[in-house]
C-alpha cells in the first residue's frame, strides 16, 4: 500500500489539570473550573480536526522516557489506571486504549532501516505515562481512533543536544515515509509545554485561579518569541534556536517530541494556527496546530493519492 499522508501535525501540551478541570468520567477527582483559556484552545482544535478525514493519531510523549532507543506500544490494547506521580490528587485516569500495531510496526521498521536503535513494547502489563493519555485525550476525547505512541529517546541527556536533534530529525522522516507506505491518514502529536520551570507548592484548591501565572517575565518573553516564529512558519529557524530556548526556559522540547514532529512535517514554512496558550502551575502552553493542505510545496509523501 501507499498513499498516506499526514495530515496534521499539533503541539498539544499534557497538563493533567487540564483533564482534571474536564472532570471526564474516566478521571477520579472533580474539579469546579479551572484553565478555561487552554480547555477552550483544545475545543477549537478539536473542531479544526473534525474537519480534517483522519484514521490514526501518531504522538511522541515526554514521560515516557526511554535510554536506549525509541519505544513503540506494540499490543493491540493497554488499560489500566493511570496516576499522575506528582500529581495524584488530579489525576487518577482510568484508560482503555486501542492501538494502530500495523504503523507503529511500520514505524519501528522504517527507523531501524536507518539504524535507529528501535523497540516495540510488548508486555501486556506496561502503563502507559500520563502525558499519552492527556495529549489523546485532549484532542480527542472520544478515543474513537487508534494510536501509535512513541517513547521519548533522552538522547538529549545520556548524550547531547545535538545528538537528539540529529535522531529525531531522522526519526521525522522515517515516521513520515512510513506513513506514506501505510496508506493512512495522520495526525501527528507533539505533547509538550513550551517554557516549563514551574511552581513548587500547590494552593489548596489546585483550580483556584487566582494563583495561576507564568513563572517568571524570561519564561513569557521566550514563549511568545517562539509562538510568533511558529505562527509565522519559521519552523526551521525554530529548531535552530531551540537548544538555547530549552536551556533558558527549561522547556519541555528537551524530549525532542516537537523536533520529530517538524522534521516528519518537512519542516513547515507556512503559518500554524494558534488555537491557545495559557499557564499550569507556572509553564508555558501553547495549542498549535498545522494543517498540511496548507502546504504549498511538493514533499515526497506529504500528499496521499485519494488523499483530502
Ligand atoms: O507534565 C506536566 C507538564 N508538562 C506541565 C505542567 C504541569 C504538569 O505536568
Ligand atoms: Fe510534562
Amino acid at each position: 500500500m501507499s498513499g498516506g499522508v499526514i495530515v496534521a501535525g499539533v503541539l498539544a501540551p499534557h497538563p493533567p489539570h487540564l483533564v482534571y478541570a474536564e472532570n471526564p468520567p474516566q478521571n477520579e477527582p472533580q474539579a469546579e473550573c479551572g484553565w478555561e483559556t487552554l480547555r477552550w484552545g483544545y475545543e477549537r482544535l478539536r473542531d479544526q480536526l473534525a474537519g480534517i478525514e483522519h484514521d490514526v493519531l501518531v504522538i511522541m510523549s515526554p514521560h515516557w522516557q526511554t535510554y536506549i532507543g525509541t519505544h513503540l506500544l506494540g499490543l493491540e490494547r493497554f488499560n489500566s489506571l493511570s496516576v499522575d506521580p506528582v500529581f495524584p490528587n488530579l489525576f487518577r485516569y482510568t484508560y482503555d486504549l486501542e492501538v494502530d500495531v500495523e504503523l507503529s510496526r511500520m514505524i519501528h521498521d522504517a527507523g531501524a532501516d536507518d539504524g535507529l536503535s528501535m523497540r516495540m513494547m510488548e508486555n501486556a502489563d506496561f502503563r502507559v505515562d500520563y502525558g499519552t493519555i492527556t495529549s489523546c485525550h485532549l484532542t480527542n476525547p472520544a478515543w474513537d481512533k487508534p494510536i501509535v505512541a512513541l517513547s521519548s529517546n533522552r538522547s538529549r541527556h545520556y548524550y547531547s543536544v545535538d545528538v537528539m536533534q540529529e535522531m529525531m530529525g531522522q526519526l521525522g522522516e522515517a515516521t513520515r515515509r512510513a506513513i506514506t507506505k501505510s496508506g493512512k491518514r495522520a495526525v501527528l502529536l507533539s505533547s509538550n509545554s513550551l517554557s516549563h520551570r514551574h511552581f513548587v507548592s500547590e494552593g489548596e484548591i489546585p483550580e483556584d485561579m487566582s494563583n495561576e501565572h507564568i513563572t517568571n517575565h524570561s519564561q513569557h518573553l521566550w514563549d511568545m518569541r517562539i509562538i510568533e516564529m511558529l505562527r509565522k512558519g519559521q519552523t526551521r529557524q525554530f529548531v535552530d534556536l531551540m537548544p538555547e530556548f530549552t536551556e533558558q526556559s527549561m522547556a519541555e522540547t528537551d524530549a525532542g517530541a516537537l523536533t520529530w514532529m517538524l522534521s516528519a512535517l518537512g519542516f513547515p514554512d507556512y503559518p500554524a494556527t494558534l488555537h491557545g496558550y495559557g499557564t499550569v502551575i507556572g509553564t508555558g502552553n501553547a495549542i498549535v496546530a498545522w494543517d498540511t493542505s496548507d502546504d504549498g510545496r511538493e514533499i515526497e509523501g506529504r500528499r496521499g493519492g485519494d488523499a483530502r
